[in-house]
């Protein structure tokens, strides 16, 4: 699958802990329009449920552990992010879900743009007829 990859970010580390710096256009690849972040998510709830017709987003679990399912259209593939070192690059149309949410966990997202409902494929069907066609 070509529209997902796993960034490692380098830590600035000494005696008194870690620090991690996210940069635009250097280890965040792409302008920096809009940060949120998801937290208090309850352990069985599943978050998501859709893709993005435009959207570059980085996701990176700065505090506790969820897991994504990523789908592309094609194929599937289960990850748990679980280190604020790592930060996880979505683009294309890929319908996403989050699961597993620890209680203490803070998914930080990154985007190149601004909220638009309208960027949204809420639909699964829609979304397949989306990735077939972008493929
Ligand atoms: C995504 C995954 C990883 C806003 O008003 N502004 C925002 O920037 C966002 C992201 C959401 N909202 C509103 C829209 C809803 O009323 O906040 C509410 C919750 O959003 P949503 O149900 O879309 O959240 P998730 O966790 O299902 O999905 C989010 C992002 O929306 C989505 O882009 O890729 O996280």
């Amino acid at each position: 699958m070509s529209n997902y990859e796993l960034l490692d970010f380098k830590i600035m580390g000494d005696a008194r802990g870690s620090l991690i710096a996210l940069e635009e256009n250097h280890n965040v690849p792409f302008d920096v329009k809009r940060v949120y972040y998801i937290f208090g998510t309850k352990a069985d709830v599943r978050r998501g449920k859709h893709a993005h017709k435009n959207l570059r987003q980085l996701a990176i679990c700065v505090a506790g552990s969820c897991k994504f399912l990523l789908d592309n259209g094609k194929e599937k593939v289960h990850l748990e992010l679980n280190s604020p070192t790592q930060g996880l690059l979505i683009e294309g149309v890929m319908w996403r879900e989050m699961y597993d949410f620890s209680d203490d966990c803070v998914l930080m997202v990154l985007a190149d743009n601004y909220y638009s409902e309208d960027d949204y494929i809420r639909n699964y069907e829609d979304f397949l007829k989306e990735a077939h066609h972008d493929s």
